[in-house]
Protein backbone atom coordinates (compact mmCIF):
# COMPACT_ATOMS: atom_id res chain seq x y z
CA UNK A 1 0.00 0.00 0.00
CA UNK A 2 2.96 2.58 0.88
CA UNK A 3 4.87 1.40 -2.30
CA UNK A 4 1.25 1.68 -4.59
CA UNK A 5 1.13 5.63 -2.83
CA UNK A 6 4.74 6.12 -3.63
CA UNK A 7 4.43 5.19 -6.91
CA UNK A 8 1.40 7.40 -7.25
CA UNK A 9 3.12 10.65 -5.86
CA UNK A 10 6.39 9.61 -8.16
CA UNK A 11 4.13 9.66 -11.41
CA UNK A 12 2.62 12.85 -10.26
CA UNK A 13 6.13 14.59 -9.66
CA UNK A 14 6.87 12.95 -13.36
CA UNK A 15 3.89 14.67 -14.89
CA UNK A 16 4.92 18.45 -13.39
CA UNK A 17 8.08 18.00 -14.44
CA UNK A 18 7.63 17.15 -17.89
CA UNK A 19 5.07 19.84 -17.77
CA UNK A 20 7.40 22.51 -16.69
CA UNK A 21 9.67 21.00 -19.84
CA UNK A 22 6.60 21.57 -21.83
CA UNK A 23 6.19 25.31 -21.30
CA UNK A 24 10.32 25.87 -21.40
CA UNK A 25 10.16 24.27 -25.16
CA UNK A 26 7.95 26.71 -27.12
CA UNK A 27 10.20 29.55 -25.50
CA UNK A 28 12.43 29.13 -28.18
CA UNK A 29 9.53 28.46 -31.06
CA UNK A 30 10.24 30.65 -34.00
CA UNK A 31 13.83 31.13 -33.64
CA UNK A 32 15.41 27.61 -33.17
CA UNK A 33 15.08 26.57 -36.94
CA UNK A 34 15.88 24.36 -38.40
CA UNK A 35 16.11 22.59 -34.89
CA UNK A 36 13.01 21.91 -33.11
CA UNK A 37 12.44 24.02 -29.89
CA UNK A 38 13.25 21.59 -27.25
CA UNK A 39 12.72 22.21 -23.07
CA UNK A 40 14.60 19.92 -20.33
CA UNK A 41 15.01 20.06 -16.77
CA UNK A 42 17.27 18.58 -14.53
CA UNK A 43 15.48 17.12 -10.88
CA UNK A 44 17.80 15.99 -7.94
CA UNK A 45 15.43 14.80 -4.96
CA UNK A 46 12.75 16.18 -6.03
CA UNK A 47 14.34 20.03 -6.43
CA UNK A 48 14.67 21.64 -10.24
CA UNK A 49 18.43 21.81 -10.69
CA UNK A 50 18.79 23.05 -13.82
CA UNK A 51 16.05 24.65 -16.62
CA UNK A 52 16.69 25.24 -20.75
CA UNK A 53 15.66 25.41 -23.12
CA UNK A 54 16.74 25.18 -27.21
CA UNK A 55 18.92 28.36 -27.98
CA UNK A 56 17.77 30.66 -30.90
CA UNK A 57 19.71 29.21 -33.98
CA UNK A 58 19.23 26.17 -32.63
CA UNK A 59 22.53 25.85 -30.59
CA UNK A 60 22.80 24.89 -28.13
CA UNK A 61 20.18 22.20 -27.60
CA UNK A 62 18.09 22.29 -24.36
CA UNK A 63 19.58 19.61 -22.40
CA UNK A 64 23.46 20.89 -21.99
CA UNK A 65 21.17 24.34 -21.28
CA UNK A 66 19.77 22.22 -18.59
CA UNK A 67 23.18 20.07 -17.41
CA UNK A 68 25.30 23.80 -17.08
CA UNK A 69 22.40 25.36 -14.81
CA UNK A 70 22.32 21.99 -12.52
CA UNK A 71 26.53 21.64 -12.52
CA UNK A 72 27.02 18.97 -9.83
CA UNK A 73 23.74 18.43 -8.91
CA UNK A 74 23.02 16.68 -12.07
CA UNK A 75 24.70 13.48 -10.25
CA UNK A 76 22.68 10.62 -9.90
CA UNK A 77 19.24 13.23 -11.01
CA UNK A 78 16.60 12.92 -13.07
CA UNK A 79 16.69 15.14 -16.62
CA UNK A 80 12.98 15.69 -18.13
CA UNK A 81 13.12 16.51 -21.99
CA UNK A 82 10.73 16.93 -24.87
CA UNK A 83 12.14 15.13 -27.70
CA UNK A 84 15.15 12.62 -27.52
CA UNK A 85 18.19 13.49 -26.91
CA UNK A 86 20.42 13.50 -29.54
CA UNK A 87 23.00 11.13 -30.59
CA UNK A 88 25.06 12.57 -33.60
CA UNK A 89 27.88 14.63 -34.09
CA UNK A 90 25.86 17.27 -36.12
CA UNK A 91 26.83 21.09 -35.50
CA UNK A 92 27.08 20.51 -31.72
CA UNK A 93 28.20 17.22 -29.92
CA UNK A 94 25.91 14.26 -28.59
CA UNK A 95 23.50 15.74 -26.56
CA UNK A 96 23.32 11.73 -24.69
CA UNK A 97 27.16 12.28 -23.89
CA UNK A 98 26.62 15.11 -22.10
CA UNK A 99 23.93 13.17 -19.99
CA UNK A 100 26.13 10.64 -19.40
CA UNK A 101 29.05 12.76 -18.42
CA UNK A 102 26.65 14.61 -16.10
CA UNK A 103 25.82 11.68 -13.99
CA UNK A 104 22.41 11.59 -14.95
CA UNK A 105 20.41 8.46 -13.31
CA UNK A 106 17.22 8.55 -15.28
CA UNK A 107 15.69 10.36 -18.56
CA UNK A 108 12.11 10.37 -18.88
CA UNK A 109 11.75 11.47 -23.04
CA UNK A 110 8.37 12.66 -24.31
CA UNK A 111 8.92 11.07 -27.93
CA UNK A 112 11.10 9.66 -29.86
CA UNK A 113 12.93 11.87 -32.88
CA UNK A 114 12.11 11.13 -36.25
CA UNK A 115 15.06 12.52 -37.32
CA UNK A 116 16.83 9.28 -39.14
CA UNK A 117 20.74 10.85 -37.87
CA UNK A 118 18.68 9.97 -34.00
CA UNK A 119 15.90 7.70 -34.13
CA UNK A 120 15.78 5.91 -30.90
CA UNK A 121 19.72 5.85 -31.00
CA UNK A 122 19.18 8.25 -28.58
CA UNK A 123 17.80 7.00 -25.94
CA UNK A 124 19.38 3.31 -26.90
CA UNK A 125 22.70 4.94 -25.76
CA UNK A 126 21.71 6.13 -22.66
CA UNK A 127 20.47 2.69 -21.77
CA UNK A 128 23.43 1.18 -22.94
CA UNK A 129 25.59 3.88 -20.45
CA UNK A 130 22.92 2.16 -17.66
CA UNK A 131 20.73 5.52 -17.63
CA UNK A 132 16.85 4.31 -17.05
CA UNK A 133 14.83 5.85 -20.13
CA UNK A 134 11.35 6.52 -19.50
CA UNK A 135 9.53 7.42 -22.63
CA UNK A 136 6.30 8.62 -23.52
CA UNK A 137 5.50 11.12 -20.95
CA UNK A 138 3.69 14.66 -22.50
CA UNK A 139 4.27 12.61 -26.17
CA UNK A 140 1.02 14.08 -27.69
CA UNK A 141 1.64 17.82 -26.68
CA UNK A 142 5.07 17.44 -27.70
CA UNK A 143 4.21 15.78 -30.85
CA UNK A 144 2.19 19.10 -30.85
CA UNK A 145 4.94 21.47 -30.41
CA UNK A 146 7.79 19.70 -32.93
CA UNK A 147 4.76 19.46 -35.60
CA UNK A 148 7.46 21.82 -37.82
CA UNK A 149 10.47 19.73 -36.64
CA UNK A 150 8.36 16.16 -37.95
CA UNK A 151 6.65 17.58 -40.67
CA UNK A 152 9.89 18.94 -42.32
CA UNK A 153 11.87 15.28 -41.45
CA UNK A 154 8.96 13.53 -42.59
CA UNK A 155 7.24 15.29 -45.40
CA UNK A 156 10.51 17.76 -46.12
CA UNK A 157 8.10 20.21 -45.83
CA UNK A 158 7.13 23.01 -42.73
CA UNK A 159 4.03 22.75 -40.61
CA UNK A 160 1.40 24.76 -42.29
CA UNK A 161 -0.61 27.73 -40.44
CA UNK A 162 -3.14 29.21 -42.30
CA UNK A 163 -4.37 32.43 -40.56
CA UNK A 164 -7.80 33.77 -41.06
CA UNK A 165 -9.16 37.23 -39.57
CA UNK A 166 -13.21 37.56 -41.00
CA UNK A 167 -16.05 39.25 -40.69
CA UNK A 168 -19.10 37.61 -39.38
CA UNK A 169 -20.43 37.62 -42.79
CA UNK A 170 -17.04 35.40 -43.69
CA UNK A 171 -15.24 38.91 -45.63
CA UNK A 172 -11.59 39.29 -45.39
CA UNK A 173 -11.66 42.94 -46.89
CA UNK A 174 -14.01 45.51 -48.58
CA UNK A 175 -14.38 46.08 -51.79
CA UNK A 176 -11.79 47.68 -54.15
CA UNK A 177 -9.30 47.19 -51.28
CA UNK A 178 -10.97 49.81 -49.26
CA UNK A 179 -9.52 49.70 -45.47
CA UNK A 180 -11.70 47.65 -43.31
CA UNK A 181 -10.53 47.17 -39.59
CA UNK A 182 -11.95 43.19 -39.61
CA UNK A 183 -10.63 43.04 -35.70
CA UNK A 184 -9.29 44.69 -32.99
CA UNK A 185 -6.15 45.15 -31.13
CA UNK A 186 -6.16 42.22 -28.93
CA UNK A 187 -6.35 40.02 -32.01
CA UNK A 188 -3.85 42.03 -33.61
CA UNK A 189 -1.40 41.21 -31.08
CA UNK A 190 -2.01 38.01 -30.94
CA UNK A 191 -1.44 37.51 -34.68
CA UNK A 192 2.04 39.48 -34.31
CA UNK A 193 3.04 37.17 -31.25
CA UNK A 194 2.26 34.11 -33.78
CA UNK A 195 4.32 35.72 -36.08
CA UNK A 196 7.10 35.25 -33.96
CA UNK A 197 6.48 32.05 -33.12
CA UNK A 198 7.00 31.17 -36.58
CA UNK A 199 9.89 30.39 -38.63
CA UNK A 200 8.71 32.25 -42.01
CA UNK A 201 5.52 34.18 -42.78
CA UNK A 202 4.00 33.83 -46.20
CA UNK A 203 1.99 36.04 -48.49
CA UNK A 204 0.88 36.43 -52.34
CA UNK A 205 2.03 38.86 -54.75
CA UNK A 206 -1.46 40.60 -54.90
CA UNK A 207 -0.98 41.01 -50.95
CA UNK A 208 1.70 42.86 -51.69
CA UNK A 209 0.99 45.06 -54.23
CA UNK A 210 -2.57 45.77 -52.58
CA UNK A 211 -1.32 46.03 -48.75
CA UNK A 212 2.30 47.19 -49.31
CA UNK A 213 2.64 44.75 -45.74
CA UNK A 214 5.87 44.51 -43.81
CA UNK A 215 4.88 41.43 -42.10
CA UNK A 216 7.18 41.67 -39.00
CA UNK A 217 6.38 41.20 -35.43
CA UNK A 218 5.84 44.38 -33.98
CA UNK A 219 5.12 43.70 -30.46
CA UNK A 220 7.38 46.14 -28.18
CA UNK A 221 10.74 44.26 -27.02
CA UNK A 222 9.90 41.85 -29.68
CA UNK A 223 10.81 42.98 -33.03
CA UNK A 224 14.21 40.84 -33.74
CA UNK A 225 11.47 37.71 -33.38
CA UNK A 226 9.96 38.47 -36.72
CA UNK A 227 10.10 35.67 -38.88
CA UNK A 228 11.59 35.31 -42.56
CA UNK A 229 9.23 37.19 -45.06
CA UNK A 230 8.21 34.79 -48.43
CA UNK A 231 5.93 36.00 -50.91
CA UNK A 232 4.82 34.30 -54.25
CA UNK A 233 5.46 35.85 -57.11
CA UNK A 234 5.67 34.08 -60.13
CA UNK A 235 6.36 36.70 -62.50
CA UNK A 236 8.47 38.95 -59.79
CA UNK A 237 5.84 41.83 -60.12
CA UNK A 238 7.61 43.02 -56.84
CA UNK A 239 8.43 46.76 -56.91
CA UNK A 240 11.73 48.09 -55.95
CA UNK A 241 9.62 50.54 -53.57
CA UNK A 242 7.76 47.96 -51.36
CA UNK A 243 8.45 48.04 -47.81
CA UNK A 244 9.50 44.11 -47.80
CA UNK A 245 11.98 45.19 -50.32
CA UNK A 246 13.14 47.88 -48.39
CA UNK A 247 13.53 46.38 -45.29
CA UNK A 248 15.22 42.94 -46.84
CA UNK A 249 18.63 44.17 -45.48
CA UNK A 250 17.31 44.05 -41.74
CA UNK A 251 14.39 40.83 -42.03
CA UNK A 252 15.08 37.97 -44.45
CA UNK A 253 12.74 38.34 -47.49
CA UNK A 254 12.40 35.12 -49.89
CA UNK A 255 10.85 35.70 -53.14
CA UNK A 256 9.43 32.82 -54.66
CA UNK A 257 9.84 33.01 -58.27
CA UNK A 258 8.79 30.92 -61.79
CA UNK A 259 11.86 30.03 -63.50
CA UNK A 260 10.51 31.74 -66.23
CA UNK A 261 10.58 35.31 -64.70
CA UNK A 262 13.44 37.79 -65.96
CA UNK A 263 16.59 37.79 -64.99
CA UNK A 264 17.14 42.02 -64.41
CA UNK A 265 14.27 41.58 -61.94
CA UNK A 266 15.54 38.81 -59.84
CA UNK A 267 19.23 40.55 -59.65
CA UNK A 268 17.53 44.20 -58.58
CA UNK A 269 15.66 41.77 -55.81
CA UNK A 270 19.11 40.12 -55.24
CA UNK A 271 20.88 43.89 -54.51
CA UNK A 272 18.16 44.75 -52.07
CA UNK A 273 18.97 41.56 -50.21
CA UNK A 274 16.20 40.01 -51.20
CA UNK A 275 16.90 36.21 -51.49
CA UNK A 276 14.97 34.70 -55.49
CA UNK A 277 14.16 30.83 -54.97
CA UNK A 278 13.11 29.76 -58.78
CA UNK A 279 10.75 27.08 -58.51
CA UNK A 280 8.38 25.02 -60.35
CA UNK A 281 4.90 25.78 -61.54
CA UNK A 282 1.11 24.33 -61.99
CA UNK A 283 0.56 21.98 -64.58
CA UNK A 284 -2.94 22.85 -64.88
CA UNK A 285 -4.59 26.99 -65.11
CA UNK A 286 -4.41 29.07 -63.44
CA UNK A 287 -0.97 29.65 -64.15
CA UNK A 288 1.24 29.53 -60.16
CA UNK A 289 3.68 28.45 -57.95
CA UNK A 290 3.82 24.41 -57.09
CA UNK A 291 2.45 25.13 -53.74
CA UNK A 292 4.21 22.41 -52.75
CA UNK A 293 7.30 22.95 -54.49
CA UNK A 294 7.45 26.20 -52.48
CA UNK A 295 7.58 24.10 -49.02
CA UNK A 296 9.82 21.81 -50.34
CA UNK A 297 12.33 24.78 -50.75
CA UNK A 298 11.67 26.23 -47.38
CA UNK A 299 11.99 22.91 -45.88
CA UNK A 300 15.20 22.30 -47.61
CA UNK A 301 16.22 26.03 -46.41
CA UNK A 302 15.22 25.44 -42.55
CA UNK A 303 12.12 26.57 -42.48
CA UNK A 304 9.76 23.96 -39.84
CA UNK A 305 6.66 26.26 -39.03
CA UNK A 306 5.03 28.23 -41.91
CA UNK A 307 2.46 31.16 -41.10
CA UNK A 308 0.36 31.67 -44.44
CA UNK A 309 -1.37 35.00 -44.22
CA UNK A 310 -3.14 35.99 -46.85
CA UNK A 311 -4.47 36.83 -49.43
CA UNK A 312 -7.78 35.26 -50.24
CA UNK A 313 -6.28 33.84 -53.59
CA UNK A 314 -3.28 31.69 -51.49
CA UNK A 315 -5.08 30.74 -48.48
CA UNK A 316 -7.96 29.34 -51.00
CA UNK A 317 -5.01 27.65 -53.21
CA UNK A 318 -3.40 26.17 -50.00
CA UNK A 319 -6.56 24.77 -48.69
CA UNK A 320 -7.70 22.89 -51.98
CA UNK A 321 -4.06 21.58 -52.29
CA UNK A 322 -4.76 20.10 -49.20
CA UNK A 323 -1.20 21.50 -47.18
CA UNK A 324 -2.66 23.03 -44.41
CA UNK A 325 -2.31 21.80 -41.24
CA UNK A 326 -3.42 24.36 -38.68
CA UNK A 327 -6.35 27.20 -38.95
CA UNK A 328 -6.04 30.43 -36.72
CA UNK A 329 -9.56 32.06 -37.44
CA UNK A 330 -10.10 35.08 -35.87
CA UNK A 331 -13.72 36.50 -36.36
CA UNK A 332 -14.62 40.12 -35.92
CA UNK A 333 -17.81 41.84 -34.69
CA UNK A 334 -18.62 43.77 -37.68
CA UNK A 335 -20.17 42.73 -41.25
CA UNK A 336 -18.29 43.69 -43.71
CA UNK A 337 -21.24 43.47 -46.59
CA UNK A 338 -21.98 41.09 -49.70
CA UNK A 339 -19.70 43.07 -51.87
CA UNK A 340 -16.20 41.90 -49.57
CA UNK A 341 -13.56 39.83 -50.23
CA UNK A 342 -14.99 36.49 -49.38
CA UNK A 343 -12.46 34.93 -46.93
CA UNK A 344 -11.39 31.68 -49.31
CA UNK A 345 -11.86 33.29 -52.95
CA UNK A 346 -14.06 30.71 -54.47
CA UNK A 347 -14.36 28.51 -52.08
CA UNK A 348 -16.82 28.69 -48.81
CA UNK A 349 -15.30 29.16 -45.34
CA UNK A 350 -16.74 25.60 -44.27
CA UNK A 351 -14.80 23.95 -46.61
CA UNK A 352 -12.42 24.36 -43.77
CA UNK A 353 -14.51 24.76 -40.68
CA UNK A 354 -16.97 21.81 -41.22
CA UNK A 355 -14.28 19.89 -42.87
CA UNK A 356 -13.96 16.19 -41.37
CA UNK A 357 -9.98 17.37 -41.71
CA UNK A 358 -9.96 19.61 -38.87
CA UNK A 359 -10.97 19.52 -35.48
CA UNK A 360 -11.42 22.23 -32.93
CA UNK A 361 -8.33 22.71 -30.76
CA UNK A 362 -9.24 25.51 -29.10
CA UNK A 363 -10.91 29.07 -28.61
CA UNK A 364 -10.33 32.29 -27.06
CA UNK A 365 -12.46 35.26 -26.75
CA UNK A 366 -9.96 38.84 -27.51
CA UNK A 367 -12.05 42.02 -26.91
CA UNK A 368 -14.83 41.51 -28.98
CA UNK A 369 -13.60 39.24 -31.22
CA UNK A 370 -13.08 35.33 -31.15
CA UNK A 371 -10.09 32.99 -32.07
CA UNK A 372 -10.52 29.45 -32.96
CA UNK A 373 -7.68 27.19 -33.63
CA UNK A 374 -8.40 23.96 -35.98
CA UNK A 375 -6.43 21.32 -36.47
CA UNK A 376 -5.78 18.51 -39.21
CA UNK A 377 -7.76 15.69 -37.10
C1 LIG B 1 18.11 17.63 -28.82
N1 LIG B 1 17.91 18.80 -28.14
O1 LIG B 1 17.47 20.96 -28.04
C2 LIG B 1 17.48 19.93 -30.15
C3 LIG B 1 17.66 18.70 -30.84
O2 LIG B 1 22.91 20.23 -36.09
P1 LIG B 1 22.69 19.93 -34.64
O3 LIG B 1 23.87 19.30 -33.97
O4 LIG B 1 22.21 21.14 -33.87
O5 LIG B 1 21.53 18.82 -34.55
C4 LIG B 1 20.26 19.09 -35.03
C5 LIG B 1 19.31 17.94 -34.77
O6 LIG B 1 19.27 17.66 -33.36
C6 LIG B 1 17.86 18.28 -35.12
O7 LIG B 1 17.56 17.97 -36.45
C7 LIG B 1 17.08 17.40 -34.16
O8 LIG B 1 16.99 16.07 -34.63
C8 LIG B 1 17.94 17.46 -32.95
N2 LIG B 1 17.52 18.63 -32.17
N3 LIG B 1 17.94 17.60 -30.15
O9 LIG B 1 18.42 16.61 -28.21
C9 LIG B 1 17.60 19.94 -28.74
N4 LIG B 1 17.21 21.08 -30.79
ZN1 LIG C 1 21.10 17.47 -28.77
Amino acid sequence: DQLAEKSKQSKAADARFMRLALTLGPRGQGRTWPNPAVGAVVVKDGVIVGRGWTQPGGRPHAEPEALKRAGEAARGATLYATLEPCSHFGKSPPCVDAIIAAGIARVVSAIEDPNPEVAGQGHAKLRAAGIKVDIGLGASEAAHDHAGHFSRIRDKRPHVILKLAVSPDDRIGAAGHKPVAITGDMAKARVHLLRAQCDAILVGIGTVLADDPLLTCRLPGMEARSPVRVVLDRALRIPGTAKLVHSARETPLWVMTSSLSEAPAAMKLGAAGAQVIRVATTKAPPPGLDLLAVLHALAERGITRLLVEGGARVASSFVAAGLVDEVWLLRGANPVGADGVPALDALPLSALTQSPTFKRRASETLQNDTLTIYERA
